[in-house]
């Protein structure tokens, strides 16, 4: 997509799904790439008239993901099944009582992109991963305060988990979800970097127990503020929706 002005640029940098490789100097064009499923369609330098081509041909796949990201929303109830009073959402909610919902929240469901659940306001606090799908009773029933979509790119994920904090110590590097005895490394880990993809580390094996969840780029120096130190037994990377 081709986009000729500043201020429609911002706008469409917006979108998650789009990542801006070159601006043509000289011309009042950006030049963006689509992110069609886990693989970047990445635009070669090449001439202008090329460049629409390219961009073309992945315009209706771009339509699709924009209207996905659009489509996407969290559902949450005050009672467990789905019942009482419901409220939708579609974007980040920094404060649910901020929104009118004032009941503790039950049970949800969870339609496209997933939502990281917080304990507290300002996406702070024990945290929760919930993927597309419907949550009838919940572990944290009525603790949720604030909720965030995940729009990361899901991605080559990579995570680095370090023995000690501020990185020091053994370390491993995980491309796939883990079980944290299998690798010898249970209950040992103290910070990490992720270099790709959102995991979700959990407190026990088999996805049990309280969450962590990290995002591309994130360096934690230290799981002390988290509560998390040597307790990580298992981590998973989310996987790009098919
Ligand atoms: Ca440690």
């Amino acid at each position: 997509m081709y986009v000729d002005t500043e201020q429609k640029f911002r706008h469409v940098s917006q979108l998650p799904h789009l990542h801006v490789l070159s601006r043509p100097s000289q011309r009042p064009l950006w030049c963006i790439c689509a992110l069609k499923g886990s693989s970047a369609h990445q635009v070669s330098h090449c001439s202008q008239q090329n460049h629409r081509n390219l961009l073309q041909k992945h315009f209706s796949s771009l339509s699709l993901l924009e209207s996905s990201f659009k489509m996407s929303r969290i559902i949450v109830y005050s009672q467990d099944g789905f019942g009482g009073q419901s409220a939708e959402f579609n974007h980040d909610v920094r404060d649910k009582q901020e929104k009118g919902f004032n009941d503790p929240i039950a049970s949800i469901k969870v339609i496209g992109k997933p939502w990281v659940a917080y304990y507290d306001k300002d996406f702070a606090g024990w945290m929760r991963m919930f993927e597309q799908g419907e949550y009838a009773m919940l572990e944290d029933r009525g603790r949720f305060s604030s909720f965030k979509m995940v729009t990361a790119d899901l991605a080559n994920p990579e995570i680095k988990l370090f023995e000690h904090s501020n990185y020091g110590g053994r370390s491993v590097t995980l491309f796939n979800e883990s079980n944290f005895p299998g690798i010898n490394f249970n209950d040992e880990a103290s910070s990490h970097i992720v270099k790709g993809g959102v995991w979700v580390l959990y407190e026990h094996t088999n996805r049990r127990g309280a969450q962590l969840i990290a995002f591309p780029g994130d360096r934690i120096p230290s799981y002390g503020p988290y509560h998390f130190n040597d307790a990580i037994s298992c981590v998973r990377p989310l996987l790009p929706m098919q």
